[in-house]
């Protein structure tokens, strides 16, 4: 057999860069690499089996995320491309490094328009990242630029703004001879921070502000900016809200830190954008919800600053007072400096007295909460809260958490912990399914520390068959299906409606909304695909599932019924 054809040289080039997991669906339009990769020089690459598309991007998203590093997902065709592509938004949306290639029958049969061709570049543009040259995505038609091209599209989908990518390749291709070098691809410098000026014009903008306000999303977490922002927050005496915020962006019980906001209603925010005299927006979009406020977000002479490594957010929907290019690790690093130097000692005392006052108030509405959870503490139909309470005394601190709890989210949210950067994270941009292979993505990533992946009954639907990959690679998730019965937000998000239409709330809601019928047993469902699991239903059966789930390293499903009211 000759090992110097395409399919080697491609996976030699993976082994050069680092690549340990393929994560995928196959067909027979990439057998032959995935025939090399039975090849012993590639033991170190593992292929984890996804039995739906959807589940195979998911979990190589989380796994991105949890390593900061790109994830190769292998699709077929244009099937396997198509299933995958929604997943494909969510990581473009989530800014996630992901090289996804895609087989196709041949070169030569290109004429012919045979069973499965399409044009794939052109079914994924919209859904990978686009940079300056257009959409990130390629095919190899000549065996000399096979690696040149693999290279491109893990540069491009490890250089800020990162994101998915696409790169199709045809399986004759993949046969001919190559002899292009294999060299390590080299990531892109991007610790990029504006001059002394530009940081001095905004710590002047910030510096007198009686009501700042800082918004931040996911790119401090992918800039590891965590302590910069919490220096210029503390400095500034400024509440901290997230917005497209899905992971650890600041420690959660920081006094500062108010909470995740910007999901589904823009009046929800507007109640603090708009208060705020001066703002500073870094590593989000403004605004990112489902129905975002038109206009009126900010207070008409609020001082505006946005720093961001994506120039396209900013000033993109509401105008500002400086933006920047901007990595926000070294540009609130040199912010946080310039605050030092330009506020007074009349300022500086006041932003520690607004500092006591912000964690007077979340100490407050926190304990009103702890106080209404522990009145229902007890019940049967079980309360989330309950059942969370009880495994966050299993979870260890460094624990990894997947977010897809939806409506229980906030109870998860005042249970578990989010202090520790790359700990936790939820679904974003609004995907639905992320759950159950995003907690797989986490542990391929940190096999030796507990990974517990929360979702609704409705999530987890989605993409259910991500049980059986957990069997077959025995990754030890631990998966809580919050079992409401109900896709219960889409009855809140209704209810609202119905209140912005003054319309009355006690009407019957859409049959649609509800999956209490046939009743779901996410027990049986994993045990079928070889999942160890129980079902609770009642306070006393908590801590013995837990011994169950925790007993192990092995994945395991604790299916929830929870109280469906609203
Ligand atoms: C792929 C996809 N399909 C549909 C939706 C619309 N959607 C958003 S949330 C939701 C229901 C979620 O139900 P569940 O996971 O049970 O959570 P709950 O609302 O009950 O807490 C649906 C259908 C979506 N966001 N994404
Ligand atoms: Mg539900």
């Amino acid at each position: 057999m000759d090992k110097n054809t395409g399919r080697f040289a491609l996976l030699r080039q993976l082994l050069a860069d680092g690549v340990t997991s393929l994560f995928g669906n196959p067909g027979s339009s990439e057998q032959n690499l995935l025939d090399a990769l039975r090849d012993e020089e590639f033991q170190s690459i593992r292929y984890y089996l996804s039995l739906h598309e959807g589940t195979a991007v998911a979990m190589a998203d989380a796994y991105a995320r949890a390593l900061r590093t790109p994830a190769v997902v292998q699709l077929h065709s244009y099937a396997g491309l198509a299933n995958g592509l929604g997943m494909m938004y969510y990581a473009r949306r989530g800014y996630t490094p992901l090289v996804v290639v895609a087989g196709e029958a041949g070169l030569r049969y290109e004429a012919l328009d045979g069973q499965m061709a399409a044009d794939l570049v052109t079914m994924a543009k919209p859904f990978v990242k686009s940079d300056h040259n257009g959409p990130c995505a390629w095919r190899v038609v000549d065996s000399g630029s096979l690696l040149r091209l693999l290279r491109r599209a893990f540069k491009a989908a490890a250089t800020p703004p990162m994101g998915p990518v696409l790169l199709v390749l045809p399986m004759d291709v993949l046969d001919q001879p190559n002899t292009e070098p294999i060299v390590a691809t080299r990531p892109v410098y991007s610790r990029i921070a504006p001059d002394a000026g530009v940081i001095g014009n905004a710590a002047r903008l910030l510096s007198g502000a009686k009501n700042p306000l800082v918004l931040m999303g996911d790119g401090i977490a992918a800039s590891n900016a965590q302590d910069e922002l919490v220096a210029v927050a503390e400095r500034l005496g400024a509440v901290v809200w997230g917005a497209n915020c899905s992971e650890v962006n600041m420690p959660a019980s920081h006094p500062l830190f108010a909470g995740y906001g910007g999901h589904m209603f823009g009046e929800v925010s507007r109640k603090y954008t708009a208060l705020a005299d001066a703002v500073l927006i870094c590593g989000t979009t403004v605004m990112p919800e489902v129905f975002p406020s038109i206009e009126g977000i900010f207070a008409a002479d609020a001082r505006i600053v946005q720093f961001d490594l994506n120039t396209s957010e900013i000033a993109k929907n509401f105008p500002v007072t400086v933006g920047a290019l901007a990595d926000p690790k070294p540009a609130l690093g040199m912010l946080a400096t310039a605050l030092d130097d330009v506020m007074g000692a009349a300022e500086k005392k006041e932003a520690g007295e607004r500092i006591r006052r912000i964690e007077a108030q979340k100490r407050g509405e926190r304990e009103q909460l702890r106080a209404s959870d522990a009145a229902v503490r007890d019940r049967t139909p079980l309360r989330a809260s309950r059942f969370f309470e009880d495994l966050a005394g299993r979870v260890p601190d460094d624990a990894l958490i997947f977010d897809e709890a939806l409506t229980h989210s906030p109870e998860l949210l005042r249970t578990l912990p989010q202090d520790k950067p790359g700990t936790y994270f939820q679904t974003r941009a609004g995907m639905l399914g992320t759950g159950l292979p995003g907690g797989l993505g986490l542990k391929v990533a940190h096999p030796d520390r507990v990974v517990v992946s929360v979702v609704g009954d409705g999530g987890s639907m989605q993409t259910i068959q991500a049980l059986s990959t957990a069997a077959r690679h025995n990754i030890g998730t631990k998966f809580v299906v919050c079992n409401n019965r109900s896709y219960r937000i889409l009855k809140y998000n209704l209810r609202q409606y119905w209140k912005d239409h003054n319309q009355p709330t006690d009407q019957a809601f859409p049959d649609a909304f509800d999956l209490a019928r046939p009743i779901l047993r996410f027990d049986t469902l994993a045990q079928g695909q070889g999942v160890d699991a129980v079902r609770v239903e009642k306070p006393e059966e908590i801590a013995p599932a837990l011994d169950r789930a925790f007993g192990d390293d092995r994945p395991f499903l604790i299916d929830v019924v929870l109280d469906s009211g609203l």
